[in-house]
C-alpha cells in the first residue's frame, strides 16, 4: 500500500506503535505531551525506540479517545500532533499515521509527510470525507457504536455485533468511494472497545475471518485495553501478555496490521504466529 512517498508491504503484518501526544495519555505509561518543541523531541524518541524495535508504522494522536476524555480544539490538536509529525519526519524512516478525525489535521499533517489517517470516527465528522480525499493517503476505518467516545461505553447493544460492524464498515467503504477515495485506500478495524463489552470484544476476535468478506486489510487494536483487564482482571501495567495473546489470534485470523505498546514483544509474537502458519500452507519457515 502506498503510504505517501513510502510503501507498507501489507503480505507480511507490520506493527504500528501508538504515540500519544496529549496531556492525558490512555496507557503507554506515559505521554509525549509537555508543549512545543520538548514535546516533539519526546516523541522523536519513543518513535525511534519503536522504530529500532520493529515498528513500520508510528500511530500519532492529538485527542485522547479514552471515554469520557476532555473534547480538543482543533488549534489544541494541531499544536500537539504537527511539531512532532515534523521531528519525526525529518528523523526516521517510518509511516506516520495521524489518529484523528479533524478535516484540518489531515490536511495539515499531509503537507508535512503523513502516510496514513486513522480515524476512529471513520470520516463522519463534517468535511472528514472531502480533507481525506484530497491528502490521496490511505484511511484506516474503524467502528465505533455511539458518536463518541465519551458516549460510547453507555450501554452498548447488539443483535448481532460482527453482522452490524460488518455493515456499518461497508456504508462506511461506500461512502468513502462515492468520496473518491478508492478501495485500495482503505483499511478496516472493528473498534475493539469502542461502544463494546467484553463479549462483543471476545466475539468480534473469535469472528475476525467475518471481516475478510469485505476485501480491505484488517487493522486491530487491542493492546492493554479494557477487554483485556476484563478478561484478566489485570491493572492497565499488566496487561502485556494478554494483548500478546489478542495479537497472535488476530494474525492467526488475517490482521494485517496490529495498533500496539509493546512493540518488540509484539513483533516476536507476530513473527513467530507467521512462521507457523506459513508452515501449514507448506511455505519456508
Ligand atoms: C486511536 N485508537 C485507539 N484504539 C484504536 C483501535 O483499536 N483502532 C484504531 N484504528 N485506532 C485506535
Amino acid at each position: 500500500m502506498q503510504c505517501g512517498d513510502r510503501r507498507l508491504d501489507l503480505s507480511r503484518v507490520q506493527v504500528m506503535g501508538i504515540l500519544n501526544v496529549t496531556p492525558d495519555s490512555f496507557s503507554d505509561g506515559g505521554s509525549y505531551y509537555r508543549g512545543g518543541c520538548l514535546a516533539a523531541e519526546q516523541a522523536l524518541q519513543r518513535a525511534a525506540e519503536m522504530v529500532d524495535e520493529g515498528a513500520t508504522i508510528v500511530d500519532i494522536g492529538g485527542e485522547s479517545t479514552r471515554p469520557g476524555a476532555a473534547p480538543v480544539s482543533v488549534q489544541e490538536e494541531l499544536d500537539r500532533v504537527l511539531p512532532a509529525v515534523e521531528r519525526i519526519r525529518a528523523e526516521l524512516d517510518v509511516v506516520i499515521s495521524i489518529d484523528s478525525s479533524t478535516p484540518e489535521v489531515f490536511t495539515e499533517t499531509a503537507t508535512i509527510g503523513a502516510g496514513m489517517l486513522n480515524d476512529v470516527r471513520a470520516l463522519t465528522r463534517e468535511g472528514a470525507l472531502e480533507a481525506a480525499a484530497a491528502t490521496g493517503l490511505p484511511v484506516c476505518l474503524m467502528h465505533m457504536q455511539g458518536n463518541t467516545p465519551a458516549d460510547m461505553q453507555w450501554a452498548p447493544h447488539y443483535d448481532d455485533v460482527v453482522q452490524e460492524v460488518a455493515d456499518f464498515l461497508t456504508r462506511r467503504v461506500q461512502a468513502c468511494e462515492r468520496a473518491g477515495i478508492p478501495r485500495e485506500r482503505l483499511i478496516l478495524d472493528p473498534g475493539f472497545g469502542f461502544g463494546k463489552t467484553l463479549e462483543h470484544n471476545l466475539r468480534l476476535l473469535n469472528r475476525l475471518e467475518a471481516l475478510h468478506a469485505l476485501a480491505l486489510p484488517l487493522l486491530v487494536g487491542t493492546s492493554r485495553k479494557t477487554m483485556i483487564g476484563q478478561a484478566l482482571d489485570r491493572p492497565v501495567d499488566q496487561r502485556q501478555a494478554g494483548s500478546l495473546a489478542t495479537a497472535v489470534i488476530a494474525v492467526s485470523k488475517g490482521a494485517h496490521i496490529m495498533r500496539v505498546h509493546d512493540v518488540a514483544a509484539t513483533v516476536d509474537a507476530v513473527r513467530m504466529t507467521e512462521a507457523v502458519l506459513r508452515e501449514s500452507k507448506g511455505e519456508q519457515p
